[in-house]
C-alpha cells in the first residue's frame, strides 16, 4: 500500500535567531527523509519580515516550501515597554488564526507540526487536522528540564526564588544557583512568568520534545528527562536530542575586506568579539571592552553596536576629531580607532559569524553564550570567554565553564556590574597565551568531535532524527 510522505509544518517564533536552527532542522528533514517542508514565518514588522525573507529564500535553497504569515498587530494588547517574554507568547496566540487559515487550504495538508514553548496554542490548529505535534525549543536540555519543572516549583517555592538560599534544585540535573537564573523567574509578579509557567505546562502537551543538542553533551540532564523517577513523570513525553542544529554558511560573505585581513593572521590568532544581534552594552561597558581588548595586545574583530545609555560625560561624545571613515564609532574611545589601525577589527554590520568562526585564525570568542553562537563555537573548536547578559545566558556560562571546561568565566557577572578593562585584558590573555588556555582549547576540541559524531550517520542525533521520523510515517497510517 502506498502511503504519501510526511510534510512537516515548521512554526518558529519571530526572529532571526528563532529561524535558524528551524531551517537547519527542516533542512534535515528534506535531505535526509526527502520529506515535505513548509515553513511558517511570523514577524512583528515590516523590516524584519523583509530580513527574514531574504534569510529564509537564501538558505532554504528551494528545498522548502516558505509561508509568510500576516503581520499581526498587537498595540492593542500589550505595553509598548513589554519584554519579549511577554510579546512572544502574545503574537503567538493572536498568529493562530492566521494559522489555521493556511493550513486548511493547503495540499497536501502537513502532517506534523513543529513550534517553540510559546508557540503551542497552534496546537489546536494540529488537533484539528490531525497532526502530530511537536516542540523545539532552540536552547540546551538543561533550560528545558527547568521549563518542564518550573510548574512544580511555582507550587513549591514560597517567595521569590531570587530570595532563596540554596540553588534552584532540579531532579537528576545541575541545581540552579540564585545569582544564574532566567529571566521569567526573577520576578514571580510578572506576567512574563506566568507566560513561562503556561508554557511549561503546556510542553507536556506535544507528542515530543526536540532539543538541540546531543546526548553526549549533556547526558545526565537527558537521563533526568527520560527518567521516570526524575523528570521524566513530569514529562512523559520523548526526548529527540538532534543536534547541534546550526547555520550553514553562504558563500556570498567569505570576501571583502574583512577576510582580506583574517587571511593575513596567523592561526589560532585572533579573538572574535561579538554579543549577538539583539544586544548592546553601555557606554561605559563599550569604553572598558575598548581598552581592555587594546591592553590584551592580541589582535581581534569586534561586531560593535553603539552602545545603549550615554555616561553622564556627555561632552566626551562631542568634538571627536580623527578620520573621516571611522565618525561612525565615535562612540570609541579617542584615538582608538588609529591605535588599533593594525591589530584589530572594528565592524558594525551584519556579518556572517559562521564564516568567521570557520576561519583558522580565530582563537577565542568573546560572545554572550546565546545557545546557537555557542553550538558554532563548539562546532569550531573555538574557546568561550563568557559575557552572559541576559535571558537563559549565565545558566549556559555556567555550564560552558563549570562542566564543559570550554570558557572562561568574568569575576563579575556582566548583567550586574561593569567588566572593567584590566579583567578583559586577563581573560584574553589567559585563553590567548596562558597555559591554562591550552587545557580549554583541548577541551573544546573534544567537544567538536563529539557534536560531529552525533550529527554522522549512526551518530546519536542522526538516530534521534530517524526515529522521530519513523514516528511522523507511523502517524500517516493512522
Ligand atoms: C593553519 O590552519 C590551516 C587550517 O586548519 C592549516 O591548513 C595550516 O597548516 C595551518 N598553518 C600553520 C602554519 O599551522
Ligand atoms: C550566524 C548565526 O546563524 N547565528 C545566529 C544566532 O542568533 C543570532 C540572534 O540570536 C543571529 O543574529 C545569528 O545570525
Amino acid at each position: 500500500m502506498e502511503t504519501s510522505k510526511p510534510h512537516v509544518a515548521l512554526l518558529p517564533l519571530p526572529g532571526i535567531g528563532h529561524m535558524i536552527p528551524y531551517l537547519g532542522l527542516g533542512k534535515l528533514f528534506a535531505t535526509h527523509h526527502n520529506f515535505k517542508v513548509t515553513i511558517f514565518l511570523v514577524s512583528i514588522d515590516h523590516l524584519s519580515q523583509k530580513q527574514s525573507k531574504t534569510i529564509i529564500s537564501e538558505m532554504s535553497n528551494g528545498l522548502f516550501n516558505v509561508v509568510q504569515l500576516p503581520q499581526i498587530d498587537i498595540t492593542k494588547l500589550i505595553d509598548p515597554n513589554a519584554t519579549m517574554g511577554i510579546r512572544l507568547p502574545v503574537i503567538m496566540r493572536e498568529i493562530v488564526p492566521a494559522f489555521r487559515s493556511s493550513i486548511a487550504t493547503m495540499k497536501p495538508r502537513p502532517s506534523v507540526l513543529i513550534t517553540d514553548i510559546f508557540g503551542t496554542d497552534a496546537f489546536s490548529v494540529a488537533e484539528e487536522f490531525n497532526m502530530s505535534k511537536y516542540v523545539f525549543p532552540v536552547v540546551h536540555a538543561w533550560l528545558i528540564s527547568l521549563t518542564i519543572y518550573t510548574p512544580i516549583l511555582d507550587k513549591e517555592v514560597k517567595g521569590e526564588y531570587v530570595h532563596q538560599k540554596e540553588p534552584l534544585k532540579i531532579p537528576g540535573c545541575a541545581s540552579i544557583r540564585v545569582e544564574d537564573l532566567f529571566d521569567p523567574l526573577l520576578d514571580r509578579t510578572n506576567q512574563q512568568y506566568d507566560e513561562y509557567v503556561r508554557a511549561g505546562i503546556r510542553l507536556r502537551m506535544s507528542d515530543g520534545v526536540l532539543i538541540n543538542s546531543w546526548e553526549e553533551l549533556e547526558p545526565k540532564t537527558f537521563a533526568a528527562l527520560r527518567d521516570d523517577k526524575l523528570l521524566g513523570c513530569v514529562l512523559e513525553r520523548p526526548v529527540y536530542p538532534v543536534g547541534p542544529v546550526v547555520t550553514q554558511s553562504s558563500d556570498l560573505s567569505k570576501s571583502g575586506l574583512l577576510f582580506d585581513w583574517l587571511n593575513k593572521q596567523l592561526n589560532d590568532s585572533v579573538v572574535y568579539v561579538s554579543f549577538g544581534s539583539g544586544a548592546t552594552l553601555s557606554h561605559e561597558q563599550t569604553t572598558e571592552l575598548a581598552f581592555g581588548l587594546e591592553l590584551s595586545k592580541q589582535r581581534f574583530i569586534w561586531v560593535v553596536h553603539a552602545p545603549t545609555e550615554e555616561s553622564g560625560d556627555k561632552a566626551y561624545l562631542k568634538g571627536r576629531s580623527g578620520d573621516e571613515n571611522h565618525d561612525q564609532f565615535g562612540y570609541l574611545p579617542e584615538g582608538f580607532m588609529s591605535r588599533i589601525q593594525n591589530v584589530g577589527f572594528v565592524i558594525s554590520d551584519w556579518v556572517s559569524q559562521v564564516d568567521i568562526l570557520s576561519h583558522p585564525s580565530i582563537g577565542a570568542f568573546i560572545s554572550q553564550c546565546g545557545w546557537n553562537s555557542t553550538l558554532e563555537s563548539i562546532l569550531k573548536g573555538i574557546p568561550i570567554i563568557a559575557f552572559p547578559l541576559f535571558a537563559e545566558q549565565k545558566m549556559t556560562a555556567t555550564m560552558l565553564t563549570e562542566e564543559f571546561g570550554m570558557a572562561v568565566r568574568l569575576e563579575v557577572l556582566p548583567s550586574n556590574k561593569v567588566v572593567g578593562r584590566e579583567e578583559i585584558q586577563n581573560k584574553v590573555r589567559k585563553i590567548m597565551v596562558d597555559k591554562e588556555g591550552h587545557g580549554i582549547r583541548d577541551r573544546v576540541n573534544e567537544l567538536k568531535y563529539s557534536a560531529e559524531k552525533a550529527m554522522c550517520k549512526g551518530g546519536s542525533s542522526y538516530r534521534a532524527l530517524s526515529e522521530l521520523a519513523k514516528s511522523f510515517e507511523a502517524h500517516m497510517q493512522l
